[in-house]
């Protein structure tokens, strides 16, 4: 949890400006101490970095795909949630609000035995696709995880997986953190689910481009476009390129944080086309708002968050979020209170102790299958 902290400090230094100074400093040393290659290699690396908001590679990834906890890389992939194994820490236990009841069917966290690597279940791998975007004008990629035993003789229910802020589709095929084909493989080896397939695709729906994602209203259009760039053009590809169950009750959509939030429009403006969904740890902007990052002016208003009279809407809608989350803060309670406001049928809950992490994705997306899984039983 230290390193939490110090990821999130780190890049609110950053976007403050104070590590532009300290680079500089390290500069001049380096060239003072004719260390010349050095410095001119900072340099270059300091104006990339200018141009993504002087993030490092560390905190983007802590904001695409979150933080990194101290149970992820301890004992490698093999040994995973060494700290699940253990229960969840004192501090967490504190957290956890005695008598505060959880959802029907809804568990804090993923338990361990579904994040585990284990040797008897054989898990698909992630690959990578493209496809034009007629909405953006430009080829764009994805990432996809097909059942280690797809076939076209199959026909496989599809979840849409979405990132977070500076992500892409590389986002969580690329952090094994998450623990998303063990899940998906462990939960459908063991019955709970049937085996599906999981897109991931790049939810900077931009036509330049250049154009890079940062924390002002411009640069953040093309993540509300992404939901044209999905419907439009990457269903219809995966649709016709995979062996894939179609229509809404095979159709999911989940997203971390910013992939959250667009999880959340993408579902109000859209219901018919998702049967299942999980907003995790969504961030502001959906309703006008101002926090310490930037100020919102809002997809929608408060008094739309909700489905259209008369809509078809999904079987499944959770919300959720760590009690602890360090980026967004309250700002997912607040869209739980406004859908229940607007008599918005939902689920909420939060994760006790969990930050903007990996221990939040992994609950969502594990209650996500669970549900799944259930309700194609009822
Ligand atoms: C914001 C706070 C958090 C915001 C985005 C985020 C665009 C996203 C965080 C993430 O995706 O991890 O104000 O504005």
């Amino acid at each position: 949890m230290k390193r939490t902290a110090s990821v999130i400090t780190a890049a609110l230094a950053v976007l403050l400006g104070a590590c532009g100074t300290q680079t500089q400093i390290q500069e001049k040393a380096m060239a003072e101490n004719g260390n010349t290659a050095a410095a001119e290699t900072m340099a270059v690396e300091e104006t990339a970095e200018a141009a993504d908001e002087g993030l490092s590679k560390e905190d983007r990834k802590a904001f695409a795909t979150g933080i990194s906890t101290e149970a992820d890389n301890t004992e490698g992939a093999s040994q995973p949630g060494t700290r699940d194994a253990e229960g969840a820490s004192k501090q967490e236990a504190a957290d956890a609000a005695p008598g505060e009841t959880l959802p029907e069917g809804i568990e804090e966290r993923c338990p361990e035995a579904y994040t585990a690597v284990r040797t008897d279940v054989n898990y698909g791998e992630f690959t990578h696709g493209t496809y034009f975007s007629t909405t953006c004008g430009l080829e764009r990629g994805y990432s996809i995880l097909l059942p280690a035993d797809y076939s076209e003789d199959g026909k496989y229910p599809v979840l849409y997986l979405l990132h977070g802020i500076f992500g892409d589709e590389y986002s969580f095929s690329g952090d094994a953190n998450n623990r998303i084909k063990e899940i998906v493989g462990n939960m459908a080896a063991d019955g709970l689910i049937e085996e599906m397939i999981v897109v991931c695709p790049n939810m900077y729906a931009s036509s330049d481009p250049d154009q890079k994602p940062a924390f002002d209203v411009e640069a953040c259009l093309p993540y509300d476009n992404f939901i044209n760039d999905l419907v439009t053009d990457l269903m219809p590809c995966i649709e016709s390129t995979y062996s894939v169950r179609t229509g809404r009750e095979n159709t999911y959509l989940a997203g971390f944080s910013m992939g959250g939030r667009e999880t959340i429009y993408i579902t109000l403006q859209r219901p018919e086309l998702f049967g299942y969904v999980c907003a995790i740890s969504a961030a502001p902007g959906i309703v006008p708002t101002t926090d310490k990052f930037m100020t919102h002016p809002g997809q929608i208003t408060e008094s739309e968050m909700k489905f259209a009279d008369g809509a078809v809407t999904p079987e499944v809608f959770i919300l959720c979020c760590g009690s602890r989350d360090s980026v967004v803060g309250e700002y997912p309670k607040s869209y739980h209170e406004l859908l229940a406001a607007n008599a918005t049928d939902h689920i909420w809950y939060e994760i006790a102790g969990a930050d903007h992490d990996n221990n939040a994705i992994r609950s969502g997306i594990y209650n996500l299958l669970k549900l799944i899984g259930s309700g194609k039983r009822d």
